[in-house]
């Protein structure tokens, strides 16, 4: 099986079957070489032959970011030590190492799918691309320095040099593309301006940007400050770094690599399938990867699937999703503290009830940190209640943050369904403290 080119699978029954029987191989290998898993299908009074459809993957328990810690470093590899190529690790999201292991079939795969990011981004022959991702244990270098050679376009491979050596390189090679994280290229915005260059003379045309979120108004922001239409792709360290998912030109969601992962979105506090076009959890079973494969692994990344064909008639194998707008550990540090979600929500409930609809947008004058936290008033009541409870919502938000963090808090409160407007996705945190106005 080829994985790499775009045009070498079809939708439909093709990649189901192809699914099908990279799920099986999955599950056997994990099921004969990986004890944790031998166990748990134990545990669940199965085998891997029990399960012959691709929707009898629900009937296994999910892996999560703790399995990869209690198994840390190699307890998950289904390979002997001596056949793993490549070791590569992230201190994620969550601040806890985690541990991938690739064998030379997984570099293989993992080289074709990098260049088809790239070749989403219409990045290829002919193009100068200057990656700025560290290309050392962080798999976002070292996945598209691989994609890049494999496309045969020049690469300038540059790792850790500073802000301004970036720029002048970029400049002086007349790169074409930037490989960067978006709060990087927003950095190389600036450098560009101190140094006195416009968008006009800065030879970039394409950014493919990625290994965090980002929102569409940092998009718009990039692509006018460098002069570039920006793409958005999508990975982690556990499953091919960078290479997961990838817009295209139609950027309108990206193009999961279904025939080297099985996407389900999940309910994250029951744990149900949800359908297509309703937002949830991201879980990805990986379905080519030999020396660590992961059944069901939570990613903890907030997207929903998108329904039909894309306008790009590109023959990606596989279905859209939505830009990861949060986590579901949806977190963020201000003033030194880490603020997340859940800690407002918390604030939140027992005043307004459960689940309330609520965005926390962080951003920055001079040197103070201002988070505003913006929610739904539920419906109904008359209007002196509403004031009432608008009040006693203010006190409590205040007096729990601001002894905390000890920056400014605003709560603005919003009609029902008044939220949409204000901020983009329903990111419930969005940090615009870097972003120029
Ligand atoms: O960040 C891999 C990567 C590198 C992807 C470069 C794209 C570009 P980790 O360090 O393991 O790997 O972090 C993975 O980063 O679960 C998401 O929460 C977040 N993330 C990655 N790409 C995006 C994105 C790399 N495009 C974690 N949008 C994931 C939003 C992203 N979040």
């Amino acid at each position: 099986m080829s994985s790499g080119r775009i045009d070498a699978i079809n939708a439909g029954d093709q990649l189901r079957q192809l699914q099908l029987e990279g799920l099986q191989a999955t599950l056997n290998r994990a099921y004969r070489n990986v004890s944790y898993y031998h166990e748990l299908f134990k545990k669940q009074g199965l085998v891997p032959e029990d399960l012959g459809t691709l929707s009898d993957l629900e009937r296994l328990p999910f892996t999560t970011k703790e399995t990869l810690r209690e198994n840390y470093p190699y307890g998950l590899f289904a390979v002997k030590l001596s056949e793993i190529m490549r070791i590569h690790s992230s201190a994620g999201t969550t601040g806890h190492p985690t541990v991938a292991g690739f064998n030379r079939n997984d570099m293989r795969h993992w080289r074709e799918v990098s260049g088809r990011v790239l070749t989403l981004a219409g990045i290829g022959p002919g193009d100068i691309v200057h990656i700025a991702f560290g290309s050392s244990f962080f798999t976002g270098g070292a996945g598209l320095h691989h994609g890049a050679e494999e496309l045969g376009v020049t690469l300038i491979p540059t790792s850790s040099v500073d802000l301004e050596r970036h720029a002048r390189m970029i400049m002086d090679y007349g790169a074409t593309a930037l490989i960067a994280t978006p709060c990087y290229a927003l950095a190389f915005m600036e450098t560009f301006e101190a140094l006195g260059v416009g968008p006009a003379e800065i030879p970039l045309k394409k950014g493919l940007l990625g290994g965090e979120p980002w929102s569409e108004d940092m998009r718009a922001a990039i692509e006018k400050g460098l002069g570039i239409e920006a793409y958005d792709h999508y990975g982690l360290s556990e499953i091919y770094g960078s290479a997961v998912a990838a817009e295209c030109h139609s950027r309108s969601g990206l193009h999961i690599f279904e025939d080297q992962v099985i996407p389900e979105v999940i309910d994250p506090a029951t744990g149900e399938v949800l359908g297509e076009g309703r937002e949830g959890e991201l879980v990805l079973t990986t379905i080519t990867k030999e020396a660590m494969p992961l059944i069901r692994y939570r990613t903890g990344d907030i997207t929903t699937l998108i329904e039909g064909e894309c306008a790009c008639g590109l023959a990606v194998p596989g279905r859209r999703m939505a830009r990861i707008a949060s986590r579901t550990d949806d977190s963020i540090e201000v003033s030194g503290i880490e603020i997340s979600a859940r800690m407002i929500e918390d604030i939140l409930t027992p005043l307004v009830g459960e689940r309330p609809r609520f965005q926390v947008l962080v951003t920055r004058e001079g040197t103070n940190d201002i988070v505003e936290v913006h929610l739904e008033l539920p419906e109904g009541g008359p209007d002196d209640s509403r004031e009432r409870l608008k009040e006693t919502l203010v006190h409590a938000v205040r007096a729990q943050l601001i002894d905390l963090l000890g920056s400014t808090i605003r709560l603005i409160c919003a009609p029902p369904m008044g939220l949409s407007g204000v901020v983009e996705h329903r990111t419930k945190i969005i940090d615009r403290r870097f972003l120029k106005p």
